[in-house]
């Protein structure tokens, strides 16, 4: 726990509260607020209060100050918990992980850039040029995924629309040597659709509004998002952020990482070409479907390099199997749109994936570096999209709050394991501690056989073939019976681009009929099978928690809605978190540091014990003050059951300090 701040700024550790109740725990979390002090701790969790201004908290002089330091002997920070995880894995040797949660624009990705910087700020003391480049590349990479993966949502103006994994690996000297990222579940429908006040991915805006003239010509663009079906839906084209300044910076960092001039081009041609796809308009002449705006056939056409009949034929047919033969088949207006739709959405998504995973060439360590390098640890992060519910609440919110619920399941299993192991290690014993297991929740999701998602599984069998596609945009039955034929249309578009890059984003390329009509996984199955294994990843690290809090819905530094703050706490555990904490011990130190810390009150122990080892030093030293009965002595370090002998230690230090002080400046003043 911090010691060190003062009392004004309210209690910097939860646990020593004098009361564990909902009402001190907010007070304090207010009071702290209030006073510009937006981070607290739980023990070793990290709670984080959403400032909604710029803090002055970041610079290089916080990250000396937190270099190297234990937890309790600076006030609450990101950078402390940072430090922790990067200290066990460099000294212990471990693969830790810092997983970030919190709702919708609760603070989790900007945590997550800190994180980031600091460690990036504090490796690499020799400045090794190979070193200096990965961490260029690791920051660079987050500016790209934001632009891609984020957007403006009603809670959030830059809120990540997929869920995001990195591990850093580090080399014997602790220095970053690459890293890898895994990214969850895209929200694609964002491509064709915004609700009022959202906008689609900032990549689009971007481009529209920071590419030089020459791009837009060449991308037959106009400068007016307005002008784009898919991009004006939501009708908040406007935000925050500067979209031209960005475009450029995105550029810069694509090309720092390692992207050539030619495939940051086609993927400006993609983007362009799901623009000019949202403006495609299907009618009828007789009973033949076709594309009314020919004009944007050829400008397609250009775009990705292939023939204008390769264009109409994949918008207005789909190839249907007969027995042993195939046959095309027309499209009524209302299929082409909804391809067309499909087709769009499946881009990006493609695009996106396309782009992590060109990322992750470049930034992972490859075989002969680890060879070189020896021992290889890991630091993940995690920041996930946060817990959120929209007026329309689709299949990705599902989704996106089924993946909070398992990780609320992970914080409570590990918090609670950590807890008991620390206690198993240091021989002390554990008495086990109530708390709401959120487990039900999960199971009510993911159960085999009961589950909402095999529940799901099963109705997309029973009506026959239904894609995840169908599933996501809950197709009228009519339609769903031809959807299964979506995903091999998709396909048969992709294959037949001459673009490069095109090719390299469907690897599955022109695939036999049989293999296609193979049912896919849905999207429902897929997204479990990614979450337990994320799950089972981060269960193997040792883990650190930020827990971030939203303090208001309308982004203002000033306010605290103690409602909204209350409810936070509340289905994230936190009070439980500290009730853990408690009925454990709350304060622990290894022998050597305690004395470091205490020795001056004790006769035995200053200015040094002449005692077998540190432990009994310690022993004598709290025997003496009359403690004993509130200690525990472990292996390594000493616990302390209740913060007020803590904060009794802590005065007694004050009080001898002052003397030593006293004495001191009578010395100097020649009085003694
Ligand atoms: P999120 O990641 O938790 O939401 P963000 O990290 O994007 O939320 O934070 C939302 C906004 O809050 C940022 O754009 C900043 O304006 C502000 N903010 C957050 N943390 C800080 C901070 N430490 N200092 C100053 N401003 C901050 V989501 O991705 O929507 O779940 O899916
Ligand atoms: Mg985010």
């Amino acid at each position: 726990m911090a010691e060190h701040e003062s009392l004004e700024f309210g209690k910097a550790d939860f646990v020593l509260l004098d009361n564990v109740s909902m009402e001190e725990f907010m007070a304090n979390l207010k009071l702290r607020f209030d006073k510009g002090r937006i981070y607290t701790y739980i023990g070793e969790v990290v709670v984080s209060v959403n400032p909604y201004r710029a803090m002055n908290i970041y610079g290089r002089d916080t990250v000396e100050q937190y270099k190297g330091r234990e937890l309790y002997e600076r006030p609450p920070h990101l950078f402390a918990i940072a430090d922790a995880a990067y200290k066990a894995m460099k000294r212990r040797n471990k693969d830790t992980c810092i997983v970030i949660s919190g709702e919708s624009g609760a603070g989790k990705t900007e945590a997550s850039k800190y994180i980031m910087q600091y460690i990036a700020a504090i490796t690499n003391p020799n400045q090794r040029a190979e070193v200096e480049r990965v961490k260029n590349m690791l920051l660079k990479s987050n500016c790209v995924l934001e632009a891609f993966g984020n957007a403006k949502t009603n809670r959030n103006d830059n809120s990540s629309r997929f869920g995001k994994y990195m591990d850093i690996n580090f080399d014997f000297k602790g220095d970053p040597i690459g890293g890898h990222i895994s990214n969850y579940l895209l929200e694609k429908c964002r491509v064709i659709f915004q609700q009022e006040g959202e906008r689609s991915f900032h990549s689009f805006y971007q481009l529209l509004r920071g590419a030089p003239d020459s791009l837009i010509r060449s991308l037959h663009i106009q400068k007016d998002p307005a002008a784009y079906n898919y991009i004006k839906v939501g009708g908040q084209i406007k935000s925050s952020i500067n979209d031209g300044a960005d475009f450029k910076a995105v550029a810069d960092a694509m090309k720092v990482i390692g992207f050539t001039g030619d495939e940051i081009q086609t993927v400006y041609k993609i983007l362009a070409t799901i623009l000019h796809l949202g403006n495609l308009t299907f009618g009828v002449d007789g009973d033949v479907t076709l594309i009314e705006n020919t004009k944007l056939v050829s400008i397609l056409r250009e775009l990705l390099s292939t023939k204008e009949e390769n264009v109409e034929k994949a918008l207005l047919y789909r190839t249907v199997a007969t027995g042993r033969d195939v046959i095309e088949k027309q499209h009524t207006v209302q299929e082409a749109s909804y391809g067309r739709d499909a087709l769009a959405k499946a881009m990006y998504e493609r695009l996106f994936c396309w782009i992590v995973g060109r990322i992750n060439d470049i930034i992972e360590v490859k075989n002969y570096d680890a060879k070189i390098h020896g021992k290889n640890t890991v630091i993940g992060v995690l920041d996930i999209y946060g817990f959120e519910i929209f007026q329309n609440n689709s299949f990705e919110q599902f989704c996106i709050n089924y993946c909070n619920e398992k990780l609320q399941q992970l914080f409570i299993q590990l918090v609670l394991k950590q807890e008991q192991e620390e206690y198993q290690r240091e021989g002390i014993p554990w008495k086990h501690i109530d708390y709401f297991n959120n487990q039900i929740i999960v199971d009510l999701v993911e159960q085999q056989h009961k589950g909402i998602f095999s529940v799901l599984d099963e109705a997309c069998m029973n009506v026959g073939k239904v894609t995840d596609e169908v599933f996501l945009q809950g197709l009228n039955t009519k339609l769903a019976k031809h959807a299964h034929y979506t995903s091999r249309k998709v396909v048969m578009v992709g294959a037949d681009y001459s673009l490069f890059l095109l090719k390299g984003m469907w690897p599955e390329g022109k695939l036999s009929i049989t293999e296609v009509t193979k049912r896919p996984l849905t999207a429902a199955t897929l997204f479990k099978n990614s979450m337990i294994s994320l799950v089972e990843n981060l269960a193997c690290k040792e883990p650190y928690y930020v827990r971030c809090i939203k303090p208001n819905d309308v982004k203002s530094p000033l306010l605290f809605e103690q409602e909204r703050c209350r409810h936070q706490v509340e289905y994230l555990g936190l009070l439980e978190n500290v009730r853990v904490r408690r009925a454990g011990f709350a304060y622990r130190q290894t022998y050597p540091r305690f004395l470091q810390r205490y020795k001056m009150i004790s006769e035995f122990t200053w200015p040094n014990h002449e005692l077998s080892s540190d432990k009994e030093a310690v022993k004598r030293l709290l025997q003496g003050c009359g403690f004993d009965h509130d200690v525990a002595y472990g292996k390594t370090k000493v616990f302390i059951r209740t913060p007020r002998t803590l904060f009794s230690l802590e005065e007694q230090r004050a009080e001898m300090v002052q003397r030593i002080v006293l004495f001191l400046q009578k010395v100097w003043r020649g009085t003694i």
